[in-house]
């Protein structure tokens, strides 16, 4: 069987080319025994392309789904780059009030929701612009397959456009960055394709992989890193609802490579059954979203001879540096930059090269996304003038090239491998009764990198407490952005400009969650 090349500028071509050669290969398997094979992908997705066009949806329009993962989510994402739609997709934990800023400020075509969430978010998206509220259920049901059932004859003659050019935008990915409210990452054809291309051939992905698939569908990790890297090589992945450690044990003997954050890591070394013997089958594992301790990669090492192969990614820019796959993985370090890639290191604003001493990290080349949706200002900001993107993350690249990231210049907390932008969680504090002021940060956890942490200055005579505080968060904020602990100062500590001195806390607190 040929290796597939996968294309650099067209990733609705993988699946006629998987589908040509692959065939009856399998794309997907579940744990619960399903197989969706290349072949069958091709019917599926051309079947809700059909059903998405039927509602109108077209080349640049936008498709909203804030569904669990399942085998027809990411039939629906295929779908989408087939037909040229925009996917844009949503965190499950979002709250209804997280939701409508979303679509108020992308204007989706169609938003496609948990059953169960129907009727409840069908007038908010309506509101905000929406002409179509479909449903997407893990069990063959829904409004949106129902629909696809109906369609099933035409579905299958269903002509799709065909040299959607490169820039075509594919998806809009809402990410806090550095400043303000968080802002669509626009996402093109080219950048999803030249991506995954890449990584097909540094982490030497052939149809004979099978990736053991644990993390979320709604965030670029899950989705473009990871499945697109097995629809660009033909190779399969197997789909498990979530990170569930006994599983994903269970399930190493059957697969060859597993990507994850973190915190897949320090779980998976928290189980006694985690050893040489139970990771023999697996040629690779791959690490990314937050910084991975040089500690749990020797730990890791030992117990199974594996060393994990970290890299460094961003929604705006999906993959920037990987350890090899052959050669050095260095602990502490993301690896040099991925080819066809440019990362340089710049004196903080001033744009001079700064090349061994630590800098802000800028990255240009086919993978960085073309801006934020509708808000030139904002994207103005994110680029030098030679169309480097500012990361706002601090580092060095040593003699041999690799990029080590020493530290953040934007104000961002990642725990578990999901973004916390503290402003928004103050803002909410902030609101509060009771509340003169907060500082949000993350503080070492052993579980998930950083723990969201709250520090809160009350009004005199006021009462509130831990628990009212998160309760009233949880309200208004997906769970992983309410803080895991909140604690009650008298004062922020302040630097001669007035600024809260958030490092102070940090080091003020660093042991809250230390094992005791
Ligand atoms: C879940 N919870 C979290 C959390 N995940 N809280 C803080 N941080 C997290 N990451 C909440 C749950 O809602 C629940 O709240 C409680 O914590 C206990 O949950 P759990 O059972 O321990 O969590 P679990 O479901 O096991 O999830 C942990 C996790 C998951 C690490 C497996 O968060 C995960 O899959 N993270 C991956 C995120 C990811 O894909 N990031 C990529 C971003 S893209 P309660 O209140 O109900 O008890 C990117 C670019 C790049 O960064 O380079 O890749
Ligand atoms: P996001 O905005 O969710 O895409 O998160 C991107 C941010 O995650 C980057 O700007 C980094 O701060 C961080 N990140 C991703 N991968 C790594 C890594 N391997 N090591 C350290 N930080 C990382």
């Amino acid at each position: 069987m040929a290796t597939l090349i996968p294309s650099r500028t067209d990733p609705a071509a993988w699946v006629e080319a998987a589908a040509a050669s692959r065939g009856d290969r399998p794309f997907l398997l579940t744990s619960s025994g399903r197989r969706l094979s290349y072949l069958d992908l091709e019917r599926e997705s051309r079947r809700y392309a059909a059903t998405l066009a039927a509602l109108g949806v077209g080349v640049g329009d936008r498709v909203a789904i804030q569904v669990d993962k399942s085998v027809e989510a990411l039939v629906l994402y295929v779908a989408c780059l087939r037909l040229g739609a925009v996917l844009l997709p949503l965190n499950t934990a979002y709250t209804p009030r997280e939701l409508e800023y979303f679509l108020t400020d992308a204007r989706p075509l169609l938003a496609v929701v948990r059953p169960a969430d129907q009727a409840a978010l069908a007038p908010l998206a309506r509101a905000a612009g929406c002409r179509h509220v479909e449903s997407l259920g893990t069990a063959g049901d829904g409004s949106l397959l129902a629909r696809n059932a109906a369609a099933a004859g035409a579905g299958a003659e269903f002509g799709l456009p065909t040299g959607l050019p490169a820039e075509t935008l594919a998806a809009l990915l809402y990410t806090s960055g550095t400043t303000g409210r968080s802002k669509g990452a626009m996402l093109t054809r080219g950048n999803l394709a030249s991506n995954a291309a890449a990584l097909v051939d540094c982490w030497a992905f052939t149809e004979r992989d099978v990736l053991l698939h644990a993390l979320p569908l709604f965030h670029v990790h899950g989705l473009f890193i990871s499945m697109n890297t097995v629809l660009a090589s033909g190779a399969s992945a197997l789909l498990l609802e979530r990170f569930d450690t006994a599983e994903v044990l269970a399930r190493l003997p059957s697969v060859s490579v597993l990507m994850g954050v973190p915190t897949f890591y320090t779980r998976l070394l928290a189980e006694p059954g985690l050893s040489r013997e139970t990771t023999g089958a697996v040629r690779l594992f791959v690490s990314g979203s937050a910084p991975l301790l040089a500690e749990t990669q020797r730990e890791f090492a030992a117990r199974t001879g594996h060393t994990i192969l970290e890299r460094y990614g961003m929604t705006e820019t999906l993959v920037n540096a990987s350890n090899p796959y052959v050669g050095l993985r260095l602990p502490g370090s993301v690896g040099p930059a991925l080819a066809g890639t440019e990362i340089r290191v710049t004196g903080a604003g001033s744009g001079e090269s700064a090349t061994a001493a630590v800098g802000m990290l800028e990255v240009r080349g086919p993978n960085v996304c073309s801006g934020y949706w509708n808000d030139p200002i904002k994207t103005a900001e994110a680029f030098t003038a030679d169309r480097f993107f500012i990361t706002g993350d601090l580092g060095r690249i040593d003699a041999d090239g690799y990029v080590h990231i020493v530290g953040r210049a934007k104000d961002l907390v990642i725990s578990g491998g999901y973004n916390v932008y503290p402003k928004e969680v103050e803002a909410e504090l902030d609101a509060l009764p009771g509340v003169v002021e907060s500082a949000v940060i993350g503080l070492p956890h052993p579980d998930l990198g950083e723990g969201v942490t709250a520090v809160v200055v009350r009004a005199a005579g006021a009462t509130l407490t831990e628990a009212d505080a998160v309760a009233a968060l949880q309200a208004c904020l997906a769970r992983y952005k309410v803080p895991r602990r909140v604690l009650f100062v008298a004062e922020l500590p302040r630097n001669s400009m007035g600024k809260v001195q958030k490092a102070l806390l940090r080091q003020t607190h660093a042991a809250l969650y230390a094992p005791r």
